[in-house]
């Protein structure tokens, strides 16, 4: 089977999880120690794959009065983990921003103020199955993965990919995102099936107030289509893999059933019913099927 790099790190509740090799114990004890979170921070947090360029987009734009401004969009949304890869410490906690803004993969337990409400924070989640394909083509293009779909099909159910398994941190913010006013939860299906309301949404919830002028300039500049023609928000990755699609790939719902077998069909929706039982939250997986 082919490698799939990582590293393991404490989750927060006693056990272990798999992260990408660049996100190590010694990032999180960093984060632990240094990151004193502010009530108005915003955060932009979901599992990888599930929308977080896009949901990044669409909050520095309400926060920005609809303007791109210079900086690319992972430095305008700064990344939370990366605060020893990429920006370091101070840029990171010292945003000329304000209110501040970050973005995170982090599982609820390991992300900063999280559990003390002390910040805001916009979760985005996606059917498995498509985040499982776009997570396959990221890992391939920019992670340096050379393993085959059906490789990488095993890993994601078995959660060996980085962040760990898709429902336990689905799932842990899903159900934080019940008993806080803080955490939004969003889905990327609706986003798709309605920007404009889920433009709305985020302002809402941020305290933004939208006259139709400035909505529609986020809902516009948030549009796939132009996400893929802005190079702040496709952004070009230094490993990136020329022969392996850019970061807005495809952007749509139910791609899944170009590369999933039968068998690899009916193997996930046994896991994805098991794990979901207990839970109210369901996925749009394209064509009418809502499970
Ligand atoms: S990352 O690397 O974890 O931060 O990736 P993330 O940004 O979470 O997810 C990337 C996928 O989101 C799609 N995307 C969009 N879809 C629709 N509309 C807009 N505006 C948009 N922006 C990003 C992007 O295309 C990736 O999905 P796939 O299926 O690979 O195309």
């Amino acid at each position: 089977m082919a490698k799939y790099k990582h590293t393991i790190v404490k989750n927060g509740k006693g056990g272990y999880v798999v992260f990408p090799p660049f996100v190590t114990q010694k990032e999180m004890d960093l984060i632990e120690e240094k990151f004193v979170v502010r009530d108005d921070d915003v955060f932009v947090t979901a599992y990888p794959k599930s929308g977080t360029t896009w949901m990044e987009q669409i909050v520095h734009l309400t926060l920005n009065n609809g303007v791109q401004g210079d900086k690319v969009l992972s430095e305008a949304v700064p990344w939370v983990e990366g605060i020893n890869r990429y920006q370091g410490v101070e840029k990171l906690l010292n945003q000329q921003a304000k209110p501040r803004r970050f973005h995170s993969h982090l599982p609820y337990h390991l992300m900063p103020g999280a559990k003390l409400n002390l910040a805001k924070y916009i979760y985005v989640a996606r059917n498995p199955k498509d985040n499982a394909i776009s997570f396959y083509f990221h890992s391939c293009s920019k992670l340096g993965y050379d393993g085959t779909w059906d490789e990488f099909f095993d890993l994601y159910i078995q959660g060996k990919v980085g962040y760990g398994s898709f429902f336990d941190h689905v799932l842990d913010w899903w159900q934080a995102s019940q008993k806080s006013n803080n955490i939004l939860f969003v889905k990327y299906e609706d986003m798709k099936q309605d920007l404009r309301q889920a433009v709305k949404t985020v302002a809402d919830f941020l305290g933004v107030k939208l006259d139709e002028e400035l909505w529609e300039a986020i809902a516009s500049q948030s549009s796939f289509e132009s996400m893929a023609a802005n190079p702040q928000a496709n952004l070009d990755w230094v490993y990136q893999r020329p022969e392996f699609p850019k970061h807005m790939r495809k952007g749509i719902i139910g791609d899944w059933r170009n590369y999933f077998t039968t068998e690899q069909n009916q193997i996930f929706d046994e896991i994805y019913l098991k794990s979901m039982k207990d839970t109210d939250l369901q996925f749009d997986f394209g064509e009418g099927i809502i499970i």
